[in-house]
Formats: structure tokens, C-alpha cells, sequence
């Protein structure tokens, strides 16, 4: 690792809080539903290349050098890379992308708060041991292409995980909605970063949850990030009239995929394997009333801080779903199987995050994240540690999706405080 630059200070670095709600009332009107309210930007949808144009917009206006890799993730600095002599960086960043009909906040916060954190880094001059780098990571949320954490994997080097040809729900290939964002599929390698060019990653985000709220708690200091495993499951029958076809005999597979999808609540509730189990997207063929289903697809999305939990879980679902294609007389195959482990974030960085709690005031607590981050992906290159800020009545992933300005801003404040504390070597 190279000898930390001599850290020269001048003025102060501060968060300009108008600035930031500005940003992030403009980015949430991107991709907006008029009706519902709902944000939705997919990963590499038109919307999500939108949101990119966006921030690097702001970030150029603001004189900042932004630069987007062959996995299509903007990364921003204060001034572009090789101007300078070459230090590990202290990474923020969340991601852009969204569920469908989702909340403004999700990732975009994490964003724009990096932004502003390395905005007020050049504005004030700081020379510091590492580079402040703001980053905004492609598909997290595996939205239209099922590859999350798509760019912080690449970054990562996690290239093996990847299909050759990523295709998103429909079968369309991610080649040519990679490029129109900046990336390239033949050359993913180039955007992976060595460990030895991270000193840090932090993310700040919306908590998601009902935690901070209810402990009235202005900011949430994440001690582990849970695993997540996620298998897309093809169920196949035959099709038939439904007035004609006799019961006996049958090989619905929307039947099916209704006892497999409370088979996955089960592993949660009644067996309590793991944490949470959900069925949240059904793709019926022919999604005919008066066709029985031949095919249908669904995705069981599986959750612990304990892996051999997890693991568990999955090994009990695999066996009752072998059990129900007996039953049913259909045949059930697992197409695709995206698994992030629980990882614990870093207890130095954690420390220095409580350091700045204490000196704001803000009351703070430590408390997991039942959401999963590009953080934890990013993990297996540097410390990596989360910031929370509350959720209004608990909720994300809707419309309604909100957080206090005030603790926006003071969430941005702790971001500032712990990077800076983080690349002062
Ligand atoms: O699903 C999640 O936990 C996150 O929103 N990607
Ligand atoms: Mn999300
Ligand atoms: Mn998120
Ligand atoms: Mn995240």
C-alpha cells in the first residue's frame, strides 16, 4: 500500500443539506408513476440510465470527475484518476436502480449522500491520506436482469457467479443495456478492483425497517448484513380447458406453484428455519381464466444472518418440491440460484461511525439489516461498515417509501464524519 499523502487540511468540509433534499427530490421524479407514486428505474432500463445521467450531471456541474466501468457503475471524484498520486480509496456508494413501483430513496439516498461527501471534500480543499470515491453500483436490486449486485460483484471480482450471456425475466440478453450504459460485457475484468485499491467501503441508506423508529433512534450502526439466497423455480404441466379438462389427472402448474409458494412461507413460520422466505414475482403461461397453466415461474427469495440456516432451509425446500412434482405430476427445476452470505461489518469502522454519533448527539444503536447491500458484496475486498437512517412507519420497496429531511441530512452528516475520520489514515 502506498505511503499515506501528508494530510493537509483547509477548510472544513460540510454537508450543504439544501443541495442534498434538492438532488434527491429531482432524482426521485425520475422513472416516477404519475398515478401511484411509485419509482421505477430497473437495472439498465431506460429510467436507471436516466438516473446515471443525472448524477453525473450534478457531479460535472460541480466540477467532480465521474467516470462509469464496463459493469456500468458511475464512480465519482474530486478531481480524475492519475492527476494525482494513486491512494486506496474510502468507497460510498449505494445503487440507482429500483424495484418496480418502489420508494425514492432505496440506494439513491446512499448515492447522492457520497456525492455530496465528495463534493464537500473538493469545495473545501482537504487533502487526506485516502481518496474520498463516490459510487453508484449497477442492478442491485436484480429487478428486470435477476443478476443483483451486479456491478459491486464485478467490482469485486465475483466473475464466476455471472452467466456468460445474462438475460433478464424475458430471455433478453443484458449485452446492448450494458453498453447503452457505459459498460461492456467483454470487459468486466476491467472493472474489478484489487483489494489493495480500497481502504474502506461505507454505504448509508434508509433502514427499511421499523427498528429506529420505534427506538426513536436517529441513526442505525449495522452490525451484520443478512445472506440471501434466491432460486428462480420453473414449474411445468400441460395446458388444457379448464370446463373440459376432468380434475384427476391434471398437471396444473399454477396449482403447484400456489402450494410451492406457501411450502417457502412455511420454511419461515411453521418450521422456522430461517429468518424470512418469500415468493414475490409468478410468471403464469398462458395466464389464461379458462386455461389450465402449463408453465409457471417464481422466485423464492430466502433469508438468515446464519448460513447454515439458510442452507438448512433450502436443502427442506428442495426435498418438499421433488415431494410436490410427484404430487402434482409436474416437473419442477431450479433455472437460476443467486446466494450472498451474511457477512459482520467492520468494528473499527463501526467505532469510528459511533465516534461521530456522539459527537452530533444523535442517539444511535447497533441493530442488523434485513435488506441485503452491495456492502456485503463489496466486503470481500475491504472493511466495509453501514449507516442507517429511519424509515417512516417501517416500510420500503412502495411508494410511500419516506424518511425524515432532517434525518437525511443528518445521515449524510455521519457519512461525512466517518470518511473523513476513515481516510485519515
Ligand atoms: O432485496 C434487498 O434486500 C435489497 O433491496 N436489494
Ligand atoms: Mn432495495
Ligand atoms: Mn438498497
Ligand atoms: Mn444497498
Amino acid at each position: 500500500m502506498s505511503q499515506p499523502v501528508a494530510h493537509r487540511r483547509t477548510a472544513q468540509p460540510a454537508i450543504d443539506a439544501e443541495r442534498l433534499l434538492r438532488r434527491v427530490e429531482e432524482l426521485g421524479r425520475i422513472g416516477r408513476d404519475p398515478v401511484t407514486g411509485g419509482i421505477t428505474r430497473e437495472g439498465f432500463s431506460r429510467a436507471d440510465r436516466e438516473a446515471r445521467t443525472y448524477v453525473m450531471r450534478e457531479s460535472r456541474a460541480a466540477g467532480l470527475a465521474t467516470s462509469v466501468d464496463a459493469a456500468g457503475n458511475l464512480m465519482i471524484r474530486t478531481r480524475p484518476p492519475g492527476t494525482a498520486p494513486a491512494r486506496p480509496a474510502v468507497l460510498m456508494g449505494s445503487h440507482l436502480d429500483t424495484v418496480v413501483n418502489g420508494g425514492r430513496l432505496d440506494g439513491a439516498y446512499g448515492v447522492l449522500a457520497a456525492l455530496e461527501v465528495v463534493q464537500a471534500c473538493a469545495e473545501s480543499g482537504i487533502e487526506t491520506a485516502y481518496e474520498p470515491v463516490a459510487a453508484a453500483f449497477s442492478n442491485e436490486e436484480g429487478a428486470l436482469f435477476p443478476q443483483p449486485f451486479f456491478g459491486s460483484s464485478v467490482l469485486a471480482g465475483r466473475l464466476d457467479g455471472l452467466p456468460r450471456e445474462p438475460l433478464d425475466h424475458d430471455g433478453h440478453p443484458l449485452r446492448g443495456p450494458l453498453a447503452l450504459a457505459g459498460g461492456d460485457l467483454d470487459a468486466l475484468g476491467s472493472a474489478v478492483w484489487p483489494a489493495e485499491a480500497l481502504a474502506a467501503y461505507l454505504e448509508l441508506h434508509v433502514e427499511q425497517g421499523p427498528v429506529l423508529e420505534r427506538a426513536r433512534n436517529r441513526i442505525g450502526v449495522v452490525d451484520g448484513i443478512t445472506g440471501r439466497t434466491v432460486l428462480t423455480l420453473e414449474i411445468s404441466g400441460s395446458a388444457g380447458h379448464c370446463g373440459t379438462a376432468p380434475m384427476p389427472g391434471r398437471r396444473d402448474a399454477l396449482a403447484a406453484a400456489a402450494r410451492a409458494t406457501l411450502a417457502v412461507e412455511r420454511l419461515a413460520t411453521t418450521l422456522d428455519l430461517c429468518r424470512v422466505a418469500t415468493v414475490g414475482r409468478l410468471d403464469i403461461h398462458p395466464n389464461s381464466p379458462n386455461t389450465i397453466a402449463d408453465t409457471v415461474r417464481l422466485t423464492a427469495d430466502l433469508r438468515d444472518t446464519d448460513a447454515a440456516r439458510m442452507h438448512r432451509a433450502e436443502t427442506v425446500l428442495t426435498r418438499e418440491l421433488q415431494d410436490l412434482a410427484h404430487q402434482t405430476g409436474t416437473r419442477i427445476e431450479t433455472l437460476a440460484r443467486t446466494h450472498s452470505a451474511p457477512v459482520a461489518t467492520s468494528a473499527r469502522l463501526r467505532a469510528l461511525i459511533e465516534e461521530s454519533c456522539r459527537e452530533t448527539g444523535a442517539p444511535y444503536q447497533s441493530l442488523p439489516s434485513g435488506a441485503g447491500h452491495d456492502a456485503q458484496v463489496v466486503a470481500d475486498l475491504t472493511p466495509t461498515a453501514m449507516i442507517f437512517v429511519p424509515s417512516v412507519g417501517g416500510v420500503s420497496h412502495v411508494p410511500h417509501e419516506d424518511t425524515h429531511p432532517a434525518d437525511l441530512v443528518l445521515g449524510a452528516e455521519i457519512l461525512l464524519r466517518t470518511a473523513l475520520k476513515t481516510a485519515s489514515g
